[in-house]
C-alpha cells in the first residue's frame, strides 16, 4: 500500500473503510487526521462497530482475545485528550509486552506510556446493573501495570468516535511483579509515582480512576452488556491511565512505582 493516509472513498467513509484504514495505519506506522473531520456522524456507537469489526479481523489473523481496557477513566486523561467520558476497547495477546522488553519503537508511531491498575478476573462478570462491589467480587488479583498507547491519529487528536474506532489507541501493555487479592488493598489509596529518567514527574492514586478502579470495571461490564458481551473469567482488565501518559523516546527510561503493587519499568530502547 501507499505510505500516506488514504483519502476518503468516493462514497465517503463507512464502518468497513474506516476499519480497514485504521488497521493499515497500525500495520504501516502511519498517522492520519481523525475521520470525524470528514465524517462528523462517526459517533461512539459507530466507533464501537468499527472497533468490533477490527477485533474480528485481529482474531482472523490468529490473535487471541484476552481482555479489555478502559480509556479516559481519569480526569487527567480526559482533560489531556478532550474527550470527557470513558470507553472500552479490546486486548489481544499480540499486545502483551514481555517484562523487561523495551517499548517496540520499530512497530509504533508515537508511543506514550501510562500507569494503570490492572485486574485479573476470577469470575465472569456480566452487566447491566453491575456495581463496584459486585465487580470487585469477581476479581481474582490486582496488579500494577503500564500501558503503551499509540494513537493512529496525528498528535493524538481525536473525538470519542475516532478513538473508540481506533481501539482506544491500544498498542501494548506490561504487568508488574506483584499480584494481590483485592481484599488486601484499598485501591482508591493505591498510588503510582511516574518517574522519567530518575525524576518524579507525576503521581496519582486509584481514586483518580472513577473514584475507585472497581467503578471502572463495573462501567466496562455494563457498557459491554450493551454490546452483547460479558467480561470473562481469566480476562485481564486495564482500568485506564491514572495520570497523563508520558512519551518514551529511545534512550528514555520510565518507572511506575506503586505503593503495594511494586514497580513497572519501561525503557525507550
Ligand atoms: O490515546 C488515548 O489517550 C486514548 C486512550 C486512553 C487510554 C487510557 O485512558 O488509559
Ligand atoms: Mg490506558
Amino acid at each position: 500500500g501507499s505510505a500516506t493516509p488514504a483519502p476518503a472513498p468516493a462514497g465517503g467513509w463507512d464502518v468497513e473503510s474506516v476499519a480497514a484504514e485504521l488497521l493499515r495505519c497500525e500495520d504501516q506506522r502511519l498517522e492520519r487526521p481523525p475521520f470525524t473531520d470528514e465524517w462528523p456522524d462517526l459517533d461512539l456507537d459507530t466507533g464501537y462497530a468499527i472497533q468490533d469489526l477490527n477485533l474480528r479481523t485481529r482474531l482472523d489473523r490468529g490473535e487471541k482475545l484476552i481482555g479489555v481496557k478502559l480509556g479516559l477513566t481519569s480526569r487527567a486523561k480526559q482533560q489531556r485528550m478532550g474527550v470527557h467520558f470513558p470507553f472500552v476497547a479490546w486486548l489481544t495477546d499480540a499486545m502483551v509486552l514481555p517484562v523487561g522488553d523495551p517499548v517496540p519503537q520499530s512497530r509504533l508511531i508515537h508511543p506514550r506510556v501510562e500507569p494503570e491498575i490492572v485486574f485479573l478476573m476470577g469470575e465472569r462478570l456480566e452487566g447491566p446493573g453491575v456495581t463496584c462491589a459486585r465487580a470487585m467480587s469477581a476479581v481474582a488479583s490486582v496488579w500494577g501495570g503500564a500501558e503503551v498507547i499509540d494513537s493512529r491519529f496525528q498528535d493524538f487528536r481525536f473525538t470519542a468516535g475516532d478513538v473508540a474506532a481506533d481501539n482506544a489507541s491500544s498498542a501494548a501493555f506490561v504487568t508488574g511483579p506483584v499480584g494481590l487479592p483485592p481484599s488486601d488493598l484499598d485501591l482508591s489509596l493505591e498510588a503510582a509515582l511516574v518517574e522519567v529518567d530518575g525524576v518524579v514527574v507525576d503521581s496519582a492514586t486509584g481514586a483518580a480512576v472513577q473514584g475507585h478502579p472497581g467503578e471502572a470495571l463495573a462501567l466496562a461490564a455494563n457498557d459491554l452488556a450493551r454490546r452483547g458481551h460479558a467480561i470473562e473469567a481469566g480476562w485481564i482488565v486495564l482500568t485506564g491511565g491514572m495520570t497523563d501518559a508520558v512519551f518514551v523516546p529511545p534512550g528514555t527510561s520510565v518507572g511506575f512505582h506503586f505503593t503495594h503493587l511494586g514497580s513497572v519499568f519501561l525503557n525507550g530502547g
